[in-house]
C-alpha cells in the first residue's frame, strides 16, 4: 500500500482563490491565505491518520480512522460541520465531505516524488503539488 507519510512543502496552488471563494472564506482571510507558504504533515499508521495543514497564518488538523465517517469541523476555514469519510479509491486517498456544499471533498495521490492533492468544491477544483522537505 501507498505511504503518503511525510512533512511536505506545497509547490504549486492553481485555483484556491476558487475554491476559497465557493465555500465562502472571507476576503480579507483569503488575500492572506492567497499567498501562504503551506506544509503538509501526514503522520500515517496503518488506518490511522493526521494531516496537519500547516502555515504562519493558521493551521488545520483532522485525525481519523481510514473507512470511518467522523465528525469534521474545518474551524479557520469555512466553520462548518460535515459528515466526513476518508478511504483508498487504488493508491488515491479519497475524501467525501457532506454537508451544506454539494460534490465537497479531496483526492491524494502520488506521483514521482511529488504529492498532489486536488481540492474540490460544487464545480471547483483546486489543485496543490507538494514537493518532500
Ligand atoms: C489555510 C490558511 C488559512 C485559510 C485557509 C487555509 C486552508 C486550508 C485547507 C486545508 C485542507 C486540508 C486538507 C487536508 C488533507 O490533506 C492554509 C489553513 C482557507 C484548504 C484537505
Amino acid at each position: 500500500p501507498v505511504d503518503l507519510s511525510g512533512t511536505w512543502v506545497l509547490e504549486t496552488n492553481d485555483n484556491f482563490e476558487e475554491y476559497m471563494k465557493i465555500l465562502n472564506i472571507d476576503l480579507v482571510t483569503r488575500k492572506i491565505a492567497a499567498h501562504l507558504s503551506q506544509t503538509k504533515i501526514i503522520i500515517q499508521d496503518e488506518d490511522k491518520l493526521t494531516i496537519k495543514t500547516l502555515s504562519t497564518f493558521r493551521n488545520y488538523e483532522i485525525s481519523l480512522t481510514i473507512g470511518e465517517e467522523f465528525d469534521e469541523y474545518t474551524k479557520g476555514l469555512d466553520s462548518r460541520m460535515l459528515k466526513t469519510r476518508v478511504s483508498w479509491e487504488g493508491d488515491a486517498l479519497v475524501c467525501t465531505q457532506k454537508g451544506e456544499k454539494a460534490n465537497r471533498g479531496w483526492r491524494h495521490w502520488l506521483e514521482g516524488d511529488k504529492l498532489h492533492l486536488e481540492l474540490y468544491c460544487e464545480d471547483v477544483v483546486c489543485h496543490q503539488v507538494f514537493t518532500r522537505k
